[in-house]
Formats: structure tokens, C-alpha cells, sequence
């Protein structure tokens, strides 16, 4: 037992009394001895490389390559896609796809390449074999982006699951972006970043990985183009990352490198190719769209861990109302549990939970749920009871029920990677539904389980169906929440057909955005905390999830007033909008932190919600394209080096570029802008990009500045939608589209485009439709002119 991980659970444990300590330590003790008797021991390896090119056998789309000790199979997918697969691995089953794998390209053809190597040439990527293995992927221009060395397996030589290795290089000029959500980026700088779900147990900081929810994703941006690289296996890894140097030693360039190390699971992946946008899209259209959230879920949300009582609640919510300051959501921890149990209610502080609800609805808040896998073991409790007679629950490899140890005490936990404990816990939610709840927020699935030593998770030899092929934690551990998201989704969807689900949850993996969004988790308070909460926003953004935000103000602790104005600040950009804390940290309501705070936090709430329509459209884009709402500035730009490195603000969208004050005391920032025209939207002054500007950010506001001719649908004042058109540079034209929604439910609506130009010296603004142009259905205000 290491000092370190008994003292970090003790803390985390401690207010639970000595009998709860005595259960972390045997979980731990039953957990390592589960894994020695069920896992198998790791004995003597063989070391293997695919050995010299053999022969070949074109396919659709591709092909496969033999070599003399493996062989390589790849196909070109129809939406651009390369997939390539070692030791006969294809593309299914997949936990990451959305439904079936997309179709061969059959205008991609394999053919020979000098020196003995193969190649497959496909419109938007060339891949080209060397005789030996490595791989690499060029450009349509002939650009090569990335080179894989030939891979080395480790096999066990009495059987079981191979160890692998692949090292990669990249161009020179590439950054590295994305594995899920990552505390120290959004660009990820030298280092190893680890690939299995974590609960860190502790508010963590840049520089805390993993983290909750990891991915084996990278973006690569580069000057040539950029890349997406999903190496498809749910095991548990390592990617050591390495950026370049252009015109390193001897004037020479030092490609970046990346090698990944995984501990089993198969050695393939997908490669997509092009600018940020066309990468995006054929991962979307590989791994799916992202679920809408409904408009409620874009506005401002209250939570806290320990709200006490229902009088409490309202409390708050009055707190709110009476200082007219928008809120739309509520959130209750798992203090709102009987004794912290899963779809259970304390009926002594919350006795009449639905009643609370319904009022609450009345006045605009709808209430959430926090859902946590673990279930209590205790005949009795519905629940257990429930699971216990579908067979739901995890169980060892000598068939015992997996115990655990969590919030509700000794538990069991589901095993979400099997359909029919899916479905039974789908239908889990129509209790929360009958309580009042709209929406809900899963937490500790990494899964969690205390222990005073060892990982705080199940054992790796556990057992799960992983849809009928069967394995062991080690394959399930990465993809037990993205399961338990499907769960809740599917079952939601059953349940309140009518309804958009809102889900948000803790830890995930590539595909979650077909389920629901995530938060930062337990990010501590403090100027590094604000920091590492942009860059899980961005960063799981680049990998496919869209809808994500921190929890302002920090988890613990108590923010000083400044640092919990610029958090709300930056929170009131981000997609999911949410204050909250531990149960012992200060408070987080806007009031609580003097007048002036108030003042300016309630300027960035009302400004959210006027900018409701516009989050709204940037919903709908994201789910029909897969460019999220927060960009990097480079996003369409890659080549702008300047850009590329810049990580302290972000577009929201294409018309709003969000400048957040990441440092104390600051009442100026320098921005640095992207091409183009930008007003700064609080002055109204204009700025020429590409370049480096200063502009004023007093405690009153972050800067946030206006790209030329933007069109941003927003809320006016009595609630109609309105268009805020940005004046375009003269001699220029502009435009945008506005995704009209009716803030919830299945209908699709139509997206209307518009064009925005100078006639004399007016702007206009026309839409566009399949008859030619007319005027706008909503009142327009044209901005940027006046200032000029
Ligand atoms: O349910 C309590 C907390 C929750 O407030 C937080 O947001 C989660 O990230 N939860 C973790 C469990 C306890 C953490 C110490």
C-alpha cells in the first residue's frame, strides 16, 4: 500500500466514519486478489514485427497486405475515412461507431509502390506501405503527415491478449490536440498522457492526467493539413507525445513524434484527412451526431453538493428570481439521496420532491439529477432487488457479484456493455421522470470504487458481456460510461418520446456526443483551475464532444470574488453554463460575493441569455456537421502559426471570438485575432486582423469581439428572436445561418441563410432561399456602423 493513495482515500472517505474506512481497505484487499486469480499472470513474451511484405489482396476500397509474420488490412470509407487494421482486425465491433461501419469506397484501389510497397490512393488521402510495415498517409498533394513505423506486438507465449506498440511521426510544424478531456492543454505539449478513465480523487489542475474521460484521439494540425487519428481500442495505454522543430540541428527539420502503448486490444485506426472542418465532419459521420440538448440546457444552471433541504432549494432559486437574474436549471448531488442511494429520495428533507419541481417549472427551472452507477447492496432496496433478478450486476471470473465501495456504502455496479442491463436501467429513469426531473448528470463512471490501495476502480479480471463476446475490465473500464450514457439515453427516449434527453456525464469515450455532453469534474479553485477548464472544453471539443463546461467558480474551496467573476465570465461562453461546489467549499451564487460581483455577473447572464438562439444554432451545427461551438482560434485558419499556438481564447462559433481574463488583477489582455475585420462588441471599434491587439477587459466584462458581417440570432427583448448584423468591411459581404428551434422536441427546422452587404452606405441584410433573396422574418439591428 502506497502512503500517497491511503491518504488520498481517507480524505476523500473521511467524513464516512471508520466502518467505511475498514471497507475501502478490503475492497482493496478483494480486489487484487480477484485480479491474481483472474487475470493471467504475465509471464514469458514474444516480441513481433510484421516481418518482410508477402503478397496482396485488393479489396473494396483497399485491400489487404501480408507480411511474412502479420498483415494489414485498409479500407477507404465512403465518407473519406481511412481505416486500417493489423493481424486481420477490421473495423467491428466498435463501441466508438455509430451504427455500422460506412462503406468501402470502391474508387479506392490498391496497387504497388516503389521498393516492393503498396499503396492505396483515395481522393482526399493517399496510404502508402513500405515492404517492412510502416504506413504512412500523404496528402492528395503528396505531403506525407504522418509515418507509422512498422508496430511490435509483446505476446504472452502460453496465449492471452498482446501488448503493442506503434511510434508514429508527424511533420515537423504539426501540434498535437485532443485525447478526451485534458487538463493542460488544448495543445498538448512533451509528455506521456495516459488513456484509462480516472477519478483523480482531488480538485484537480493543469497537469492532473488522466483525468475523467480519455480518448485515443488526435488532432494534428498542420501547415500541410490537418489529421485525425482514432486508434480504436477501449484497453488501457499510453501516448508519449513529442512536438518537432522545424529547422532543428543543421538546419534540419526534427519530425514530432507520437508512440502509443496499449496493454491489448486491437491495433487499429482510422485516419482522416483535410482542413479542421472536413475532419470533424467524417468524424461525426463515423462516430455519430451529437445529441441536441434542450434550449433549457444552453442557459444558466445552478448546482451544489449538500443543498440540505428542499427549503433550501427554493431559497436559491428565490435568491435568483428576486434579484431577477436568469436561471434556468437546478441541480441536486447525491445529498438529495436516502442515504445515498441511486433513484431514491431522502423523504425527510425532500418530502414532496415532485411538488418542488412543478413549481420550480413554473417559474423557468427545471430540476436535474445526478446519477451514479453504484448501486447499495441491500435486499430491500428496489434497485439492487431489481438488478439482482436481471443478472445486472458485476460479476468476477469465479462468478462472484463484484463489491465496490462508493458514496451509498458496499456496492454492486451494472454492466452497462450488455443490452439487457441497459434496457432495465433505461427504465430506471421514469422514477426521476415522476420525481420532476428534466434532465441528468452521471457521475463516478469511470467507473469509481474506493480503495485504500490499488486503483480506485473495479478489478481489472471483473467480468463483462461486452455484447455477448465477453472479456474483462481491462477492454470495459474506457467504454463503461459511454454504456451507461446509451442507457440513460435510449431509456429517456422511450420514456419521454416528446422530450430531447439531456444527459452529461463525468467520464466517456469516443461517441459520447451521441448520448449527451460532459463537465470538467472537480477542477480546483484557483487562476490554474480557470485555465484547465478551457482547455477541457476545447480539447474534448477537437475529439467530437461538443457540449461541455467546468464548474465555475471551481469545486472546492472558495474562489476570491475576482476569480469567481472572471469563471462566470468565461462560463456564460461555454456550452454548458453551471456553477457548483463540494459540500464543503464556499458558496457560488452570484450575490454571495459582494455588489460589484453581482453587478457584473448578472451583465454576463442576461447576455446569455440573450444569446440563447445563437447557442441554439451552434447546437443544431454541431450536430449536423461536428464543428463544435467552441473553436481554437485556428479552427479556420490551421496554418496560422500565431494562432496555432494560441490558447487563451476561443471562437464561439463563427461569429464571436471570446477573449477571457485567465489572470488576476488584469484589466487589459492582448488578443490575438485572426484575419479579417473584428469589433470589439462593447466599444464597438474595429480591429484589422491577422494580428496582436489590446484591448480594455475590465471586472465589468471579458472581451468578446464581433467578426465583420457576422449574422447572430439572438433574443430580444419580448423573447422574439432578433438578428445582430455586424457591419461587413466596405467592399466585402457577409452572412451566417440561424437555426430557428422551438427549444425542444423532434422537429427539424429549416435553416435559414443569410447575406449581409454594403448597398451605398447601408448594410443590408437578405435571406437567402431556393427562390432567390427576401427580407429577414426577424427585426434586424445592423452594429459597426456607427463607430466607423
Ligand atoms: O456527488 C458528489 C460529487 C459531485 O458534486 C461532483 O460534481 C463529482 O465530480 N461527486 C464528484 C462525488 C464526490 C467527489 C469528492
Amino acid at each position: 500500500m502506497n502512503g500517497r493513495d491511503l491518504v488520498r482515500s481517507m480524505k476523500a472517505v473521511g467524513s464516512a466514519g471508520a466502518a467505511q474506512r475498514l471497507r475501502t481497505v478490503r475492497a482493496a484487499w478483494r480486489a487484487r486478489r480477484a485480479d491474481a486469480a483472474g487475470l493471467p499472470a504475465r509471464g514469458v513474451e514474444r516480441a513481433r514485427v510484421p516481418g518482410p511484405v508477402q503478397d496482396v489482396e485488393p479489396g473494396p476500397g483497399g485491400g489487404v497486405v501480408r507480411f511474412s509474420r502479420s498483415e494489414l488490412r485498409i479500407t477507404v470509407a465512403v465518407n473519406g475515412a481511412v481505416f486500417w487494421g493489423w493481424d486481420g482486425a477490421g473495423p467491428e465491433p466498435s463501441y466508438a461507431l455509430a451504427g455500422r461501419c460506412p462503406e468501402p469506397d470502391p474508387r479506392a484501389v490498391l496497387e504497388p509502390d516503389k521498393d516492393g510497397g503498396w499503396r492505396v490512393v483515395a481522393e482526399r488521402a493517399t496510404v502508402v506501405v513500405s515492404r517492412h510495415g510502416a504506413v504512412e498517409v500523404q496528402t492528395p498533394g503528396g505531403v506525407t503527415l504522418r509515418r507509422d513505423l512498422p508496430p511490435r506486438w509483446w505476446e504472452p507465449v502460453d496465449g492471452g491478449a498482446a501488448r503493442w506498440m506503434q511510434r508514429s511521426e508527424v511533420v515537423a510544424d504539426a501540434r498535437f490536440f485532443g485525447l478526451g478531456g485534458r487538463s493542460s492543454g488544448p495543445r498538448l505539449r512533451d509528455g506521456v498522457y495516459r488513456l484509462w478513465n480516472t477519478d483523480p480523487g482531488h480538485a484537480f489542475g493543469p497537469g492532473d492526467d488522466p483525468l475523467y474521460l480519455t480518448m485515443p484521439v488526435q488532432l494534428v494540425v498542420a501547415d500541410a493539413a490537418t489529421h485525425l487519428v482514432f486508434h480504436d481500442t477501449s484497453w488501457d495505454g499510453t501516448v508519449t507525445l513529442r512536438e518537432g522543430e522545424e529547422g532543428a540541428g543543421s538546419g534540419h527539420d526534427r519530425p514530432g513524434t507520437s508512440e502509443l502503448r496499449m496493454s491489448g486490444g486491437p491495433l487499429r485506426c482510422w485516419v482522416m484527412v483535410g482542413t479542421p472542418a472536413r475532419v470533424l465532419l467524417a468524424w461525426a459521420s463515423l462516430t455519430g451526431a451529437s445529441a441536441l440538448p434542450p434550449a433549457w440546457a444552453l442557459g444558466y444552471q445552478h448546482a451544489r453538493w449538500g443543498f440540505g433541504s428542499e427549503q433550501e432549494v427554493r431559497r436559491i432559486v428565490a435568491g435568483y428570481q428576486d434579484r431577477d437574474l436568469p436561471l434556468d436549471a437546478v441541480h441536486l448531488d447525491i445529498d438529495h439521496y436516502d442515504e445515498h442511494q441511486v433513484f431514491t429520495v431522502d423523504q425527510d428533507r425532500f418530502p414532496k420532491l415532485p411538488q418542488l419541481a412543478e413549481d420550480l417549472r413554473r417559474g423557468g427551472v427545471r430540476l436535474v439529477s445526478i446519477v451514479d452507477p453504484a448501486v447499495r447492496i441491500e435486499p430491500g432496496n428496489a434497485v439492487y432487488d431489481a438488478g439482482t433478478a436481471v443478472d445486472a450486476f458485476v460479476r468476477d471470473a469465479a462468478g462472484q457479484l463484484v463489491r465496490g465501495e462508493v458514496w451509498a456504502g458496499e456496492s454492486v455496479f451494472p454492466d452497462f456493455t450488455h443490452a439487457r442491463v441497459r434496457e432495465w436501467w433505461g427504465g430506471l429513469y421514469e422514477e426521476r421522470l415522476g420525481q420532476g426531473f428534466s434532465g441528468f448528470w452521471h457521475d463516478m463512471n469511470e467507473p469509481t470504487s474506493f480503495a485504500a490501495f490499488g486503483e480506485w476502480t473495479l478489478p481489472r479480471s471483473a467480468r463483462h458481456a461486452l455484447e455477448g463476446r465477453g472479456g474483462d475490465h481491462r477492454e470495459a473500464h474506457n467504454v463503461y460510461a459511454l454504456c451507461m450514457a446509451r442507457a440513460a439515453y435510449e431509456g429517456l427516449r422511450e420514456l419521454a418520446p416528446q422530450e430531447r434527453p439531456f444527459v452529461f456525464s463525468r467520464s466517456g469515450w469516443a461517441g459520447l456526443q451521441r448520448y449527451g455532453g460532459t463537465w470538467s469534474g472537480d477542477v480546483a479553485t484557483g487562476w490554474p483551475g480557470l485555465r484547465a477548464s478551457l482547455s477541457l472544453v476545447l480539447g474534448l471539443g477537437l475529439c467530437g464532444v461538443p457540449y461541455s463546461g467546468p464548474d465555475v467558480g471551481g469545486f472546492d474551496g472558495s474562489p476570491s470574488p475576482e476569480l469567481y467573476l472572471r469563471w462566470f465570465q468565461l462560463g456564460a461562453y461555454l456550452p454548458l453554463f453551471r456553477t457548483h461546489a463540494s459540500l464543503r467549499a464556499g458558496r457560488r451564487e452570484p450575490w454571495e460575493f459582494g455588489s460589484e460581483v453581482l453587478a457584473h455577473a448578472r451583465v454576463a447572464l442576461v447576455e446569455r441569455r440573450r444569446l440563447l438562439p445563437y447557442f441554439m444554432t451552434l447546437a443544431h451545427l454541431a450536430r449536423r456537421t461536428g464543428t463544435p461551438y467552441v473553436r481554437p482560434l485556428w479552427w479556420g485558419i490551421p496554418e496560422d502559426r500565431a494562432l496555432r499556438d494560441c490558447e487563451d481564447a476561443f471562437l464561439l462559433g463563427d461569429c464571436l471570438l471570446v477573449a477571457p481574463v485567465l489572470d488576476p488583477g488584469a484589466d487589459r489582455r492582448a488578443v490575438q485575432l485572426p484575419r479579417g475585420r473584428w469589433y470589439d462588441t462593447a466599444t464597438g471599434r474595429a480591429y484589422d486582423g491577422p494580428g496582436q491587439i489590446l484591448v480594455d477587459a475590465p471586472l465589468s466584462r471579458i472581451p468578446v469581439l464581433a467578426r465583420a458581417g457576422a449574422v447572430l440570432p439572438v433574443r430580444g427583448e419580448d423573447g422574439g428572436l432578433e438578428l445582430e448584423v455586424w457591419a461587413p468591411a466596405r467592399g466585402r459581404t457577409g452572412g451566417g445561418l440561424v437555426v430557428p428551434d422551438a427549444g425542444d422536441g423532434w422537429e427539424e427546422p429549416e435553416i435559414e441563410r443569410y447575406v449581409t452587404r454594403w448597398q451605398g452606405r447601408r448594410v443590408v441584410v437578405e435571406r437567402e432561399g431556393e427562390d432567390g433573396v427576401s427580407a429577414p422574418p426577424h427585426p434586424v439591428r445592423i452594429r459597426g456602423v456607427e463607430e466607423r
